[in-house]
C-alpha cells in the first residue's frame, strides 16, 4: 500500500479531473529573491470564473455550523484516495493550487486546533514513508485554516524539493535533533533535523510504529522549545495556540502565529516554506513592496 499512494491519487485525480470533482486552481510563479533567500509569489489566475467557498470565507468561528458543513466528514466520494491507518483518510484537495496535494483528514471529528496525537503521526509517517513529500499543518484560524475538521496537507515533492519548498536550502543546513532557531530565516520558528533513514520504507511494522512515536516526540519538544502548550477554555477540553508545523523526510519546523493575514492577504503554513499565494497582481506587488521577510516576521511573533 505504502508505494502506492500517490500513484492511486494520480489515477484518483485523473478521474475527479473528468468529472469536474477536483477544481484547481492556475496560477502564475514568480521567484523572488531577498538577502539570499528564495520565494515563490503565486498568483492565481482563474479566481472571477470560480465561486469556491475557499475564497469567499465566512465566519468559521461557529463550531456547530462548522461541524454542519463539514466537507471531510462525510466527503466527496470522487475526491477519497485511500484509508490510512485505522483512524485517517486522504482525500485529494478539492481546490488544488499545486499538482498532488493530499489531505490527511481523521475518521472521526476532531478539532483542527486540538494538539497532534500519537495517532496523526502514525498516520503522517506512513505517508511520508511513501514518497518524499512536504506535509504541513494549520493549527488553528489565525494559523491559516478555515477547516476545523482535523487535516494534515501533503503535496508531494518534485525531483528538485527546491523548487516546491523555497527555504529548503536554509532547512537543510540544520544537522542534528536540536530545536534551532536559524539566523537565516526571517521568521520567529524552531527546527530540527530529523534522523536519517527515518522514513525508510522497507521499517518492519515494529520499526515503522518507533519511528512514529519518534517523530511525535520531535513535534513536542519543537512545541515545547516554543512554549505552544496545551490549554482548556471552557468550550473544548484541548487545544493549542496557533501554529504551523512543516516537514519533509529531513526536517521539521514549528512557526508560532500571531495573525493569519498581513494586509489582506492570507498567509498558511505555504508561506513559511517560502511560498506566498496572492488573488490577483496588484497583491503581488504589495507583497513585493513590502519585502516577503518583513510580512513573514509580523505574523509569527
Ligand atoms: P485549511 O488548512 O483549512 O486552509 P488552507 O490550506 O489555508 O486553505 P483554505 O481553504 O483556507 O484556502 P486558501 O485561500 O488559504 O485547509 C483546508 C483545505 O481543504 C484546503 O486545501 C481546501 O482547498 C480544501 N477543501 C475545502 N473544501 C474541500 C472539499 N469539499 N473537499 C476536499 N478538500 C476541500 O487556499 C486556497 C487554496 O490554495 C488551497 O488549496 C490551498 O492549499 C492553496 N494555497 C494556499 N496557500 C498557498 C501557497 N502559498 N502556495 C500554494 N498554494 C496555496
Amino acid at each position: 500500500m505504502l508505494s502506492e499512494l500517490w500513484d492511486k491519487a494520480a489515477k484518483v485525480t485523473q478521474a475527479a479531473y473528468e468529472s469536474k470533482a477536483l477544481l484547481s486552481y492556475q496560477a502564475s510563479v514568480e521567484t523572488v529573491t531577498e538577502a539570499g533567500l528564495t520565494f515563490y509569489i503565486r498568483t492565481l489566475e482563474n479566481l472571477g470564473e470560480k465561486q469556491s467557498p475557499t475564497f469567499t470565507k465566512t465566519d468559521q468561528n461557529s463550531l456547530e455550523a462548522s461541524v454542519k458543513r463539514n466537507p471531510f466528514l462525510e466527503h466527496d466520494s470522487e475526491l477519497f484516495v485511500t484509508n490510512i491507518g485505522p483512524n485517517h483518510k486522504c482525500l485529494l484537495n478539492k481546490y488544488n493550487v499545486l499538482d498532488q496535494h493530499l489531505l490527511l483528514v481523521t475518521q472521526q471529528f476532531e478539532l483542527q486546533i486540538s494538539v497532534l496525537h500519537q495517532q496523526d503521526f502514525n498516520a503522517l509517517h506512513e505517508c511520508l514513508s511513501a514518497a518524499p513529500a512536504l506535509a504541513f499543518y494549520n493549527g488553528g484560524k489565525t494559523a491559516g485554516a478555515s477547516q476545523q475538521h482535523k487535516h494534515i496537507q501533503l503535496i508531494k515533492a518534485p525531483d528538485s524539493i527546491n523548487q516546491l519548498v523555497g527555504l529548503n536550502p536554509q532547512l537543510e543546513m540544520l544537522n542534528d535533533e536540536v530545536p534551532r532557531e536559524l539566523e537565516t530565516l526571517p521568521f520567529k520558528h524552531a527546527a530540527l533535523a530529523l534522523p536519517a533513514g527515518l522514513f525508510d520504507p522497507n521499517k518492519s511494522e515494529d520499526e515503522a510504529k518507533d519511528a512514529a512515536i519518534q517523530l511525535k516526540h520531535l513535534y513536542d519538544r519543537l512545541r515545547m522549545t516554543l512554549g505552544l502548550d496545551c490549554f482548556t477554555d471552557s468550550e473544548h477540553s484541548e487545544q493549542l495556540p496557533a501554529y504551523n508545523l512543516l516537514l519533509t523526510q529531513k526536517w521539521m519546523l514549528v512557526v508560532p502565529r500571531s495573525s493569519e493575514s498581513y494586509a489582506g492577504i492570507s498567509l498558511n503554513a505555504l508561506a513559511f516554506s517560502g511560498s506566498i499565494l496572492v488573488k490577483n497582481k496588484d497583491q503581488a506587488e504589495e507583497v513585493k513592496k513590502a519585502g516577503i521577510s518583513k510580512i513573514l516576521q509580523s505574523v509569527s511573533l
